[in-house]
């Protein structure tokens, strides 16, 4: 086996959100220990058009002036036209395939994106109060069944502190109930469908252009309001890679996301996807069950969640993982004011650790 040293293996990067919509710099990224890249993304394109190149090295430049590398777009989301299959869908794709065109110029290796209908993630709360005096991100299935979806946003974007939240983009709020509608109508196949139609035309210059698509989980991993969910186990990951085989059809395994589901196994899922390269990026944390789809975030550290972290990583190694991770969201500790989930001293933390555990399983295989 290579050696750790040699960095072989995976990437730590860390997520930052350019155009002054972040608390956390480039600097401060640039001084945890082992992280050599970002993950970000233009907020500001509208759904659906094409990142304009100009803008893309622009941000490029900006990343690597601080001494970083812009190693993955996370994410470009996908137009909901082409999620419901309407005709208009092939232009949006057109775009994306543009977008990708102009990723593989400025050098972008992956892109990170999710499919789920009409929402990003959801939490019903963003500040849950931990006994340790510290908040975090949290889940509980009752009470967002109970919230009115066409007000989610609003409650959301209310308790930002300030921040835009990724993936919830103004225009996609305003439409948002009625296509929480239009979803209900939709069977689940007719959702798996349009998937691999989108698929089916993206792959190819995904291919061409050398950029590695990665779906992320849906988060939380199970239905809501009737909406449809592709990526939320073990059988539909399968279902989902076999709409396409191109290796350029792969995962971002979010052990948070899957981990909402208690049923997952985390590890194992890792080794069965890992093993046949189709993870490319990982989004690393801890998640703690209160109850059946009951959860809150946590810190990253294996006692503090239910998630077994030496195994998680474990599994990266062993399949000789060679893609991008990232710590995912953190908790808000020693009064931070960020953007909640993506504050700067908890996420470092889990950044650390994750390499930490990184090298002792790596020295560790050196001597056996
Ligand atoms: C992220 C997602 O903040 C988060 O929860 O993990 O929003 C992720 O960036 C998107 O789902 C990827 O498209
Ligand atoms: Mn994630």
């Amino acid at each position: 086996m290579k050696g750790f040293k040699e960095n072989d293996y995976m990437k730590m990067i860390f997520r930052w959100f350019p155009g002054g919509d972040d608390s956390v710099t480039l600097e401060q990224i640039k001084q945890i220990p082992g992280v050599t890249g970002v993950a970000a993304m233009l907020s500001d394109i509208p759904v659906g058009e094409v990142w304009p190149i100009d803008r893309l090295e622009a941000l490029k430049n900006e990343i690597q002036s601080a001494g970083l590398e812009l190693e993955v777009i996370e994410s470009v989301n996908i137009h909901e036209d082409i999620k419901k299959g309407l005709p208009t869908r092939d232009k949006y794709i057109k775009n994306y395939i543009k977008t990708i065109e102009n990723l593989s110029t400025i050098g972008v290796k992956c892109l990170c994106y999710n499919f789920m209908p009409v929402m990003d993630w959801l939490r019903s709360e963003l500040a849950y109060p931990l006994e340790d005096g510290s908040n975090v991100l949290a889940y509980n299935h009752e009470t967002v069944l109970k919230m009115n979806p066409a007000l989610i946003a609003e409650e959301m974007l209310g308790n930002s502190r300030g921040y835009s939240l990724p993936g919830w983009e103004p225009e996609r709020l305003e439409a948002m109930a009625a296509d929480i509608n239009f979803y209900k109508k939709m069977s689940d196949e007719q959702y798996w469908e349009n998937t691999k139609y989108f698929l089916d035309q993206v792959i190819p210059y995904a291919e061409k252009y050398d950029v590695k698509m990665a779906i992320h989980p849906d988060d939380p991993p199970f239905s809501i309001y009737g909406l449809p969910k592709l990526i939320n186990n073990v059988e539909n990951i399968r279902k989902f890679l076999n709409l396409n085989s191109s290796p350029y059809n792969g995962l971002t395994l979010c052990t948070g996301s899957l981990g909402g589901d208690m049923e997952n196994d985390i590890p194992q899922i890792i080794s069965e996807f890992a093993s046949q390269g189709r993870i490319h990026f990982a989004h690393i944390r801890n998640v703690k069950h209160l109850d059946k789809m009951v959860f809150t975030e946590s810190a990253h550290y294996s006692p503090c969640g239910d998630l077994d972290m030496y195994k998680v990583v474990k599994a990266f190694y062993e399949n000789r993982f060679d893609g991008y991770i990232r710590p995912d969201h953190g908790r808000m500790i020693w009064g931070e004011q960020a953007r909640p989930g993506y504050g700067l001293y908890d996420r470092a933390l889990g950044a650390s650790y994750i390499l930490g555990l990184w090298e002792a399983i790596d020295k560790n295989a050196q001597i056996e």
